[in-house]
């Protein structure tokens, strides 16, 4: 018998009890979930539902679908595959067997996604603290072949919309960045989750009319194994079409989708490169990945790959890019990986080029009456688990050696190692095929906006919270360590699902500023859902960065400052598909998946008529 009621990991060396239902044998509820004999099931979790290409390989973009008169209509079905080194590979599969599609709408369109949960549920945790990624914890023993997995079983005819349940094998889709409904088939995740043998699940909204152009994502959201899932490569690009209308600038380039992932390492116990210039001693973090060693170099806590192509440690033989010599191109690139920070640089012969942002989070930086300037030009920028960066970039010129790196970024003693390293060779060829996707030329404007801008609103009261992690025995610094997202005045404690009572409460319309504070020795990455936010101060001093972001990072504490770390954001509640209650959290999914996360509930504004029913809150015009 399989040790099938076996709990997830939740930090390294702790594991949450989340047991949600019947405890049977794995095999017997896998055949019961996907209604396979055994000899099919046998082949079902043989079959590689995931390949990925190999390294060095020119980078492909993944496939567009694009709304059609308004409709934009995706089957999708979430698969996973383990390979014979105990790593698991998620991917989101289309019927022609291709990956992660792009999904592009326009402002207005309906989105009708039906998605078929068809994951084994593999096993996500070795156990144990101090596990480098890719190894077994001691005395874990050996991975099984193909069934050691951990699955909690609702009975089948339970809804999806109420069920809750968060397994290895549950799923379901947060649309990260679109300011729609926290609600059932929509983007609700707090108590939606789709099971194997569940018939496809129907996701169902309409874009609202002015949601800003840019680039947005899809990933699972199921609280305890969202890293395993995104580090897998459960996720994709959503773009909202129009960035040209926001920024004619932009008009008429070609356009090119880069999704950067993260993955366990492939080569873990690899030495660092020779051509690295100091061999740093190897730290192992409290979550079992690589600690920050200050040098930039050395074991990084995950590989990651560019649009698939992996780009693992310790060569990081680099995926490669073709461009028409010179061309300008607009690029939307997205870290989508569950704990990298990326930094990021296009070097020619090793000089670092400019590059000209015009959206951040999936909104132009010069939008909803913000002062910014629509395009700013910098040489590096700067990305966060979950950000977005669209930006222009302009071609090698022939014969030029040029790549796309990331830099290291120093995540706090407490934090893990994300050195310097390739990402791409930008490759100039005359004869190089274009980017699939062209904006258009002549774009109408977008009409004003009808509304001051966030920055210009006075917030109605300011609230605290902070990131803060405890050892379990303060006395043993290898326990673990606990993670907590706590508001100013409430005692810390993990994020409870099962908890009736939000941890915020605000009425729609109003504008808040939240002042977070970083009381731990690591970079925090703090998001919310349904909504953006402006950075208004950075450790206590006002900064003009007027501009919306939905992820920001919290600058890590040293027992050296005097005060906490902070930043200051004016929250924007304004819209009223903000009403409900969602959630907000570190995007660093081990943290988020140990429970630094919380609840807001938006009410509906205070003289509002009663709340209409969905289909008429949707779609608010606000232009
Ligand atoms: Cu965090």
């Amino acid at each position: 018998m399989f040790g099938f009621c076996s709990r997830p990991r939740n930090v390294a060396g702790t594991h949450a009890a989340r047991r949600t239902g019947h405890c049977l044998s794995k095999a017997s509820l896998l055949v019961l979930a996907l209604g396979l004999s055994g000899r099919a099931l046998a082949t079902d979790l043989a079959h590689d539902w995931c390949p990925r290409p190999p390294s060095g390989r020119v980078v492909a973009e993944p496939e567009d679908l694009r709304s059609q008169n308004g409709v934009l209509r995706v089957d999708l079905t979430l698969h996973d595959f383990r390979e014979k080194d105990g790593s698991v590979r998620d991917c989101y599969l289309l019927h022609d067997g291709s990956q992660s599609p792009t999904l592009r709408l326009h402002p207005g369109d309906l989105l009708i996604l039906h998605l078929t949960d068809r994951l084994v549920g593999y096993e996500t945790a070795v156990g144990g603290a101090n596990v480098l990624p890719g190894q077994r914890a001691p005395g874990a023993g050996a991975p099984a072949p193909a069934m050691n997995m951990t699955m909690h079983m609702q009975p089948a005819s339970s809804d999806p919309c109420t069920r809750g349940a968060m397994s290895a094998a549950a799923t379901n889709i947060h649309f990260h960045g679109l300011t729609v409904p926290p609600v059932c088939h929509e983007d609700d995740v707090l108590k939606t989750s789709i099971l194997p043998g569940d018939p496809p699940f129907e996701y169902r909204f309409r874009i609202p009319t002015n949601e800003a152009p840019g680039l947005y994502w899809y990933h699972p959201h199921i609280h305890g194994f969202s890293e395993a899932a995104v580090l897998g490569g459960a996720s994709g690009a959503l773009i909202i079409e129009g960035i040209e209308r926001a920024n004619p600038a932009v008009a008429g380039l070609p356009e090119r989708v880069l999704i950067i992932r993260d993955q366990d390492l492939i080569n873990p116990k690899a030495p660092p490169s020779k051509s690295e210039p100091v061999v740093p001693k190897l730290f192992i973090d409290h979550d079992g990945d690589s600690a920050n060693n200050g040098t930039g170099f050395g074991l990084p806590a995950k590989d990651l790959s560019v649009n698939f192509v992996p780009v693992p440690y310790p060569d990081y033989p680099p995926a490669r890019i073709m461009m028409r010599p010179g061309e300008r191109q607009l690029w939307r690139v997205l870290n989508a990986s569950a704990i990298t920070y990326l930094n990021l640089a296009v070097l020619f012969r090793g000089a670092p080029q400019q590059l000209g942002i015009v959206g951040i989070d999936g909104v132009p930086l010069h939008y909803g009456g913000s002062p910014a300037p629509p395009i700013v030009w910098v040489d590096h920028i700067g990305l966060p688990p979950a950000g977005r960066a669209e930006f222009i970039v302009d071609g090698p010129p022939l014969g030029v050696p040029a790549l796309l790196v990331t830099r290291t970024v120093d995540t706090g003693p407490g934090g893990e190692n994300d050195p310097n390293r390739t990402l791409a060779s930008i490759i100039a060829r005359s004869d190089a095929s274009e980017p699939q996707s062209v904006l258009p030329s002549h774009p109408k404007p977008l009409p004003p906006p009808t509304q001051p801008w966030l920055g210009d609103v006075q917030p109605v009261r300011v609230r605290k919270l902070y990131f803060s992690e405890k050892l379990q025995n303060p006395h043993d610094p290898t326990s673990a360590v606990e993670f907590y997202l706590t508001v100013d005045g409430q005692t810390p404690k993990p994020f409870d699902p099962n908890s009736p009572m939000p941890n915020i409460v605000v009425k729609q319309g109003e504008v808040e500023d939240w002042i977070i504070e970083n009381r731990s020795p690591e970079l925090h990455d703090f998001h919310i859902h349904q909504l953006h936010f402006e950075l208004v101060a950075w450790n206590g001093v006002p900064v003009h960065e007027p501009f919306l972001r939905d992820t920001v990072n919290v600058p890590y504490y040293s027992s050296r400052m005097l005060t906490y770390p902070s930043v200051r954001l004016r929250m924007d509640f304004r819209d009223p598909n903000t009403v409900g209650t969602f959630l907000f959290h570190c995007h660093l999914l081990d943290h988020e998946d140990a429970g630094m996360m919380g609840t807001i509930r938006v009410e509906p504004a205070a003289a509002a008529a009663p709340a209409p029913p969905n289909d008429t809150k949707r779609n608010h015009v606000r232009r």
